[in-house]
Formats: C-alpha cells, structure tokens, sequence
C-alpha cells in the first residue's frame, strides 16, 4: 500500500515538474516570441510615429486630394513618420475630433473654422457674414497679422494650428423654392454649422436654422428634417447634394477657412526635424489646397447648374440680406472681441 502512494506521489511529482518546464519553455518561447516581435514591434513603433488626420469631408474633395498631398510630403522626407487619412468622418466630427487633439487621442484634424469657435471665439470673425469679399482680400487677410494672431491662441486650447487651408465661399441650397429675396427664407429649415453667430444670422434672415454637424447633415436632407443647407460648391458637388436638393441660390455670403490643426501632445512627441518636416508639409499642401479648392469651385458651379436650379441672388437684393444681418454682427462683436473684431475689418478694409 505504501509502495503505491509513494509511486502514485512520485508520478504526481514528476506531472507538476513537467508542466513546470513546459510552461517555462512556452514563456520562454512565447517570451522570446513576444520579445523578438514585441521588441521588433517596440523597436519600429518607436521609430514609426503615426500621425491619423480625421476629415469630415469625403474622399473626392479637395480637402482631401491636399491630405494626399501632405501625406506625400511628410513620407518623402522621412520614414519616421506615418500619415493616414480618413474621411467622411469615420472618426469623428469636427468638434470631437478638436476634443480628441486636446486630449491627444488624436493625432491631426482639417475642421472649418465656424466649429472651433467653442474653442477659441476669435475664429468667429469668420462667421460675420458678408464681410470677406473675395480670395484676394481673404488671402491677405489670412496671410497677415489677424492670420497668425488666431493660431497663437488656438495653442491655449492645446492644439496648434499649422496652417490656412481653405473650404471656400458659402452658397445655400434647399429642396423647396428658388430663394431670388429674402423673403423666400421666410420659414426654410436651415442646417447651420455649429456656431452661435450662423444660427443667428440666419434666423435674422427669416429662416428657421437648425445647428447639427457635418457627419448627419446629409440624411437629414435625405429625410427632409431640414429643408437646406450652406456650403461651398465643391462640397455641393462631392458630397452629392444634388441628389436630395433641388435649388442652388448663389449668396456668397460666408467665407470658410479650413484650418490644419495638430494636436500639442502630437506636436511635442516630434523632434525638432519632425516638427520642420510637418509644418512645411501643412503649409505647402495648403498652397496646392487653396489653388484646387479655386478650381474645383469654378468646374463644380459649372456641373453644378446641369443638375439643379441655380440662381444668382442680386447685388441690390444681397442689400436686405446684409442689412438683416448687421443686428447680428453688432452683437456678436462683443462674444468675439470688440478690438479684434475692429482689427480685423481695418485689415479686410486695407486689403481691398
Ligand atoms: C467638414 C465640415 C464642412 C463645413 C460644414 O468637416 O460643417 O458645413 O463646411 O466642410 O467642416
């Protein structure tokens, strides 16, 4: 009897000792499987920075084909940097995509400016309607001091912006009547971008604004729970609009800038090589972005009055426009800032 508890301990023994040495040979083997990859992988990740840029526009647009080109010009420079783009926001909407820079979950973004005005007010210039007129006044304008005033305050919100790339001039469209007055606006459901200064402007032209981000605005068309929206006509053309718009009424009323934005936590993990190569990549891609967006606005308009019923609205008309308008600048002088808002007319008023 004892003969067989020891034999039975001694086989219980050498069963524990085994799979002791097994799972020591696995660690090992799986240690030095994750060691080598792992090591391998640590190795090349912390050589190979990625850098994702989140858009809200799709991938046939300008804003995108200048991403493309960014990417190009980082990648060429350096094999230390990876860029992805992704559209149509797959990963965010402007302004959670602003949220996830200053919390450094994300790495780069394109948003218009009228969104990142929760952020920093002074973008809100922008959103004054009728008061840039033309792209060379706005290209002055942008590449003056107002220019680099804004993006030295974008950093206080822990972003930097690295450059002006361009959305462009803002032309309404809607699915329920040519808009020749402003008395057609009486009632149209209005899809604004999310920024106090549209919703009012809008509201004060006699239309019925509704705020929502970029990323539901095209089923809401589809759905018919708004009846219109404004943007440039590239975004018109690209985004497919349309398909659920019958109108196209030519305002011009607002002046878009896109704006390149990097997150601070991003921009302080780059050496100091990787910052240079970043920051020329934004500004030139930036350069070829405001020369395509031009282009593709004139060809879009053209494509644009085959598939819609366009109309110009009059210069004496625009008159009631701009005049139901001013109430709203007056008031929105003050959230933006009196001085600067001052600045930035006389600038606008010395590049005319
Ligand atoms: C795209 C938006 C879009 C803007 C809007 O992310 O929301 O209407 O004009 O271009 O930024």
């Amino acid at each position: 009897m004892k003969k067989n508890l020891m034999l039975i301990f001694s086989l219980l023994l050498l069963t524990v000792f085994v799979a002791a040495c097994g799972n020591d040979k696995s660690d090992n083997t799986e240690g030095s499987a994750d060691a080598a990859t792992g090591d391998d992988k640590a190795a090349s990740n912390g050589e190979t920075k990625k850098l994702r840029i989140s858009l809200g526009l799709n991938d046939k647009t300008p804003l995108y084909k200048s991403s493309e080109k960014f990417k190009e010009l980082v990648e060429e420079k350096t094999d230390s940097l990876n860029v992805e783009i992704y559209h149509s926001g797959q990963i965010a909407d402007d302004r959670s995509a602003i949220e996830m820079l200053q919390f450094g979950t994300l790495e780069i973004t394109i948003p218009s400016t009228a969104p990142f005005t929760s952020f920093v007010p002074e973008y809100g210039v922008f959103d004054l309607p009728f008061t840039l007129k033309n792209t060379d006044v706005v290209d002055k304008v942008l590449q003056g001091e107002i220019g680099d005033e804004l993006a030295e305050k974008a950093s206080e919100q822990g972003v930097k912006q690295l450059a002006w790339w361009e959305n462009g001039f803002r032309q309404l469209t809607d699915s329920k009547r040519p808009v020749k007055t402003i008395e057609d606006l009486k009632g149209l459901k209005i899809r604004t971008m999310e920024n106090d200064i549209h919703l009012g402007a809008w509201k004060a032209m006699g239309a019925n604004p509704t705020p929502m981000a970029f990323t539901e605005l095209f089923t809401a068309m589809q759905q018919k729970t708004v009846d219109g929206q404004e943007n440039p006509y590239p975004t018109i053309l690209l985004e497919k609009y349309p398909e659920v718009q019958k109108y196209l009424t030519e305002t011009n009323h607002i002046y878009s800038p896109f704006i390149f934005l990097i997150s601070q936590k991003t921009w302080d993990g780059l050496t100091p090589e990787e910052q240079e190569i970043v920051e020329s990549a934004a500004i030139e891609a930036g350069e070829h972005n405001r020369q395509l967006s031009r282009e593709t606005a004139k060809s879009a308009l053209e494509e644009l009055k085959g598939q819609m019923e366009y109309n110009k609205v009059s210069d004496e008309e625009l008159e009631a426009f701009r005049e139901a308008v001013q109430p709203v600048i007056e008031k929105h002088k003050s959230s933006i800032g009196e001085e600067f808002v001052e600045k930035y007319l006389n600038e606008i008023k010395n590049a005319e």
